[in-house]
């Protein structure tokens, strides 16, 4: 099985800055947690991260042909990006949505998620653990799915 998680503008500088709302790890710390849970469950992950809408959407279209779910936190896109919603749509490859912080209890403005509707479940609040809630959840539904 494999696993695409994808990541939002400003994710790189997670762990370097606002501590206070996103926490002290960066994300290839965070990224070896899951990776840890990845070896355990037998899944291959890769990671990618972009500033760009546009490369975040072909990514997502390519990994029709190369993996079998998508964990993604779409950053401040999550709440404007139509084009992202439409490539998870066409691409027909199970999606969970996480995010670190609980969205809803922030401003107006992130209370709505454009990817919610096309997503299998939202994961969010749980700081980097939200990363690694993502896996098991996605992995039960492709293991759910092939039986
Ligand atoms: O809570 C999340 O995971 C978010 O997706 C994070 C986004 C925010 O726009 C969403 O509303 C919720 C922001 C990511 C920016 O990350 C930074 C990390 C360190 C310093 C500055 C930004």
């Amino acid at each position: 099985m494999r696993i695409l998680f994808l990541n939002g503008p400003n994710l790189n500088l997670l762990g370097l800055r606002e501590p206070d709302l996103y926490g002290n790890s960066t994300l290839v710390e965070i990224e070896k947690q899951v990776s840890l849970k990845a070896k355990e469950l037998d899944v291959d992950v890769e990671f990618r991260q972009s500033n760009s809408e546009g490369e975040l959407i072909t990514w997502i279209q390519e990994a029709r042909n190369n993996f079998n779910g998508l964990v993604i936190n779409a950053g401040a896109y999550t709440h404007t990006s139509i084009g992202i919603r439409d490539a998870i749509t066409a691409v027909k490859i199970p999606t969970v949505e996480i995010h670190l912080s609980n969205i809803h209890s922030r401003e107006q403005f992130r209370h709505n998620s454009m990817i919610a509707p096309v997503c299998i479940g939202q994961i969010i609040g749980f700081g980097g653990y939200s990363y690694v809630l993502g896996l098991i959840a996605i992995y039960n539904v492709i293991v759910n799915k092939s039986v």
